[in-house]
């Protein structure tokens, strides 16, 4: 008689294959339907994921991938062809998941209400296509950025004011993804930060981190020193401090998902602060800073705006920027404690002047 067969399992796969699919499930051990919601609202956001990496990695070699549109979106910034097919690849990924009622990103004034999903779709995504997207010309590392959050109340006028809660009240889940020498995707529902590499043979995106600490302190620190006179004082302070000390390395790629990956996996602190001209920063609270704010605390750092914590700041309205400081906890600390420093003399300067 023929001996049974044994699957040789030791050959079969490469390493364990977690999809993100399984994952989702498995850290909320459960089937139920809010399990199964994130589950799928995660794999939506991996297909967009894919699809926007292809595009990107043949952007030189199609038509309308490369450039600007000419126009400017609401925060008054010039638009790339490529921010407007991320835009649109999220949209059109989530109109079939049936989910999510109302998405809301970087390029839109407004948020796009997907009728047909709101009488049951109880989720909203809210996401920068494409972060760092003056890189897409030059062949550099961008980003996605997201958040999904739970949509309380009818929003019957569909002002969105529902929106405009702290992130610490109702983000569910957060991340971005990376498109760099890989596609990357990190993630977290509140049970930890995971990162997955897709896989472009397979095209899926497979477990390559879970439960990602930051170190209390990295070498690296990332700001636009372009800006240094446009700050505040204190923040030049901290920053001739650093250059005093020994151990610390500048990297800055003008794409915030790339220098806040390097963070995230080797330590250290991300700046964008407020400036003379855009006295709250850059960066937008509710689809760039808080998404990462969620993240990293997760990952047992910090966010802040330099005296808030970002999951803690009442957006005022969708577009509203944050000034963000970013990281390990102790490098965040010290950014932090020569703004108190500052704040603390003028206290002291204003009460000599009564
Ligand atoms: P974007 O989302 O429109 O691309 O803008 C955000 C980007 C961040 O990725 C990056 O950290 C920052 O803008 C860079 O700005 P600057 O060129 O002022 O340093
Ligand atoms: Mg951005």
């Amino acid at each position: 008689m023929a001996d049974s067969y044994q699957p040789s399992l030791e050959t079969s796969l490469d390493r364990d294959c977690t999809t993100l699919s399984r994952h989702v499930l498995q850290q909320l051990q459960s089937f139920g339907p809010e399990a199964q919601d994130l589950s799928t609202l995660m794999n939506r956001i991996a297909l967009a994921g894919k699809l926007i990496a292809r595009r990107l990695s043949r952007s030189g070699l199609v038509e309308d991938a490369l450039g600007f549109t000419g126009r400017t979106n609401v925060q008054g910034e010039e638009v790339k062809k490529m921010d407007l097919y991320a835009n649109d690849v999220f949209i059109s990924v989530f109109k079939q998941s049936g989910l999510v009622c109302r998405l809301a990103s970087e390029e839109m004034e407004k948020p796009y209400y997907i009728p047909e999903n709101c009488p049951i779709g109880r989720y909203t995504l809210l996401y920068d296509p494409i972060d760092g997207s003056s890189n897409v010309d030059i062949n550099l590392n961008v980003g996605s950025i997201f958040a999904i959050r739970r949509q309380t109340g009818d929003d019957l006028d569909q002002s969105a004011a529902d929106l405009l809660q702290v992130g610490r009240e109702n983000q569910l889940a957060a991340g971005y993804i990376l498109y760099g020498p890989t596609t990357v995707m990190v993630y977290s529902i509140g049970t930890g930060v995971h990162a997955f590499t897709l896989d472009p043979s397979l095209g899926e995106f497979i477990l390559a981190a879970e439960n990602i600490r930051l170190p209390d302190h990295g070498p690296n620190y990332s700001v636009n020193e372009g800006n240094f006179w446009q700050w505040d004082e204190s923040l030049r302070d901290y920053i001739r401090y650093v250059h005093r000390h020994e151990g610390y390395s500048l990297r800055y790629s003008g794409a915030l998902v790339g220098d806040f990956h390097r963070i995230l996996m080797q330590g250290g602190v991300f700046l964008y602060p407020g400036t003379l001209k855009k006295p709250n920063g850059k960066l937008r609270l509710l689809y760039e800073s808080a998404p990462l704010a969620f993240l990293v605390e997760q990952a047992g750092g910090k966010a802040t705006t330099g005296t808030e914590a970002i999951l803690d700041v009442v957006p005022g309205e969708l577009h509203q920027r944050t000034p963000l400081v970013i990281g390990s906890r102790e490098d965040v600390d010290l950014v932090e404690s020569f703004i108190q420093e500052r704040i603390r003399e003028q206290e002291v300067l204003q009460a000599s002047q009564k």
